[in-house]
């Protein structure tokens, strides 16, 4: 028989309130163990889904908190087990004595995803809606979290649901059509088969297709800083990001390193990455940061090309820029306006529109300007309407099944005798399976629910 887990659920503490999640067949009596409701009733006799008020306490019987617990009965609970939260308060003393008692009992501590891992044991969920709690746990920006929450839904789960319906109801059809030739049984049309085995694959290339755009959208579009050294990329990084993440001086070569940052513009998620100054390097570490930052450039859909308003263009401004202008979409901005006269901003504005699409007279230091760039990179990311997958597992299993079926759409088409297009239409759905976890080894789920965090 499986343990009863227990573990920490809540956030970083200390907070205002901590929960902790016990789960197993010993749920309650190990509840019983750490916590007396006022009402007198033990575990078993309270009723599922309610709150109730009690103590707390230590492994040496001492008060440790006044809090809330709620029972959940299987196999109507997250994990389809007996479960119990304890609502305490959030303390860190408070919680690692809870759970020590809670060990002592004999629970064991749970490891990152184990509850998910059970819901998912118990039929409770599928692998798709696994890995969708997940992104939305982390999800960085609202739009990451309404496609997490579509997935968790069941919107995913549901076309692929219907795409293995569907092979299902061709497949039995065809073994009723060969185990009964007596019986009265619609014929087996090659033709219907044929278009019903394109219809499907076409659905997962859709889906397969949103991959990319599932992507941006929880990870965020990548947009790269470029510009001399001292332009003031850092700064307006900061400021972009809203807190001192990358180190800012007066020296020219400061950043080295490519820093990244997850914002979120307009609802949507940019990874925002600042990058070392471009010029003919000084040293080995210099030249090595610059490498890094022309590899960031290249992998990035937006560039952002960063002036200084109070220096003359120099080569390493046009070269910043022509890496820029490779970029999808790309804009140069004119820092520090504070430091130039209106003259010179005007000047240089005319001879950056010249090249760049987009412009923006700005100053990182003082913040004056910025919300126009912030407007700009707000309308950069996709805003798809679509049903999107984010996992590449889900990805390359939906390719190969949409693969398998266009194979056996082309032997059905060809005339070739049923059991050729037939094995590639179960592979297709056996392809399928694996997606949703029907049929995934247990190494594949233990991957994915390593991922998660402690205590869900
Ligand atoms: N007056 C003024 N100074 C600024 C502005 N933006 C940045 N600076 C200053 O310019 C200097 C360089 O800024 P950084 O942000 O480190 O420039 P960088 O482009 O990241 O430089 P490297 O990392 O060396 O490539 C610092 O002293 C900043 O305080 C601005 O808008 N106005
Ligand atoms: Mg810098």
């Amino acid at each position: 028989m499986s343990h009863t887990i227990a573990a920490y659920s809540g956030g970083t503490l200390p907070a205002a309130i901590g929960i902790i999640r016990v789960s197993g067949a010993d749920a309650f009596r190990l509840t019983d163990a750490v916590f007396a409701a006022k009402c007198g009733l033990p575990a078993a006799e309270r009723s599922a889904g309610r709150m109730y008020y009690g103590e707390l306490t230590a492994k040496d019987g001492r008060l440790l908190d006044l809090c809330l617990v709620c029972l959940y009965r299987a196999p109507a609970s997250y994990t389809g087990e007996d479960m119990a939260e304890i609502f305490c308060h959030g303390s860190r003393p408070v919680v690692s004595e809870a759970l020590e008692h809670l060990c002592a009992a004999g629970a064991r501590l749970a490891e990152a995803g184990e509850f998910t891992r059970r819901a998912f044991l118990n039929g409770k969920t599928d692998l798709i809606r696994s890995e969708a709690t997940a992104d939305l746990i982390y999800a960085a920006s609202p739009l990451a979290a309404k496609a997490a929450a579509a997935q968790l839904g069941g919107a995913v789960s549901g076309e692929i649901g219907a795409v293995s319906e569907s092979l299902r109801a061709m497949l039995a059809h065809f073994y009723a059509v060969c185990d009964y030739t007596d019986e009265d049984i619609d014929p087996f049309e090659y033709e219907r088969a044929a278009e019903r085995l394109g219809a499907a694959a076409e659905r997962l290339e859709r889906l397969h297709a949103a991959f990319e755009r599932g992507r941006v959208v929880r990870d965020g579009l990548p947009v790269v800083l470029l510009g001399r050294p001292n332009g003031g990329k850092s700064t307006l990084f900061n400021a972009l990001v809203g807190q001192e993440r990358a180190i800012v001086t007066e020296e020219a070569g400061t950043t080295r390193d490519v820093i990244e940052a997850v914002i979120s513009c307009g609802g949507a998620a940019i990874r925002l990455m600042d990058t070392a100054g471009l010029r003919e390097p000084e040293g080995q570490a210099e030249a090595m940061g610059i490498g890094l930052t022309v590899r960031a450039a290249e992998s990035s859909a937006a560039a952002i090309c960063v002036w200084d308003a109070a220096e003359p263009e120099s080569d390493d401004d046009l070269r910043a820029a022509r890496l820029a202008g490779e970029r999808e979409s790309w804009a140069i901005v004119i820092n520090k306006s504070d430091r130039a006269t209106e003259r010179q901003l005007a000047e240089t504005a005319q001879r950056a529109r010249r090249l760049a699409p987009a412009v923006f007279t700005l100053s990182a230091r003082t913040g004056q300007g910025l919300e126009a760039l912030a407007d700009w990179l707000a309308e950069l990311p996709p805003r798809p309407d679509e049903l999107l997958i984010t996992s590449a597992r889900q990805a390359a299993l939906l390719r190969q099944a949409a693969e398998s079926l266009r194979l056996a759409q082309s032997s059905a088409e060809a005339g070739m005798t049923a059991d050729a297009f037939l094995s590639d239409a179960e592979r297709a759905l056996s392809l399928l399976r694996q997606a949703t976890g029907e049929e995934a080894s247990a190494d594949i789920a233990a991957e994915i629910f390593s991922r998660f965090c402690v205590g869900k």
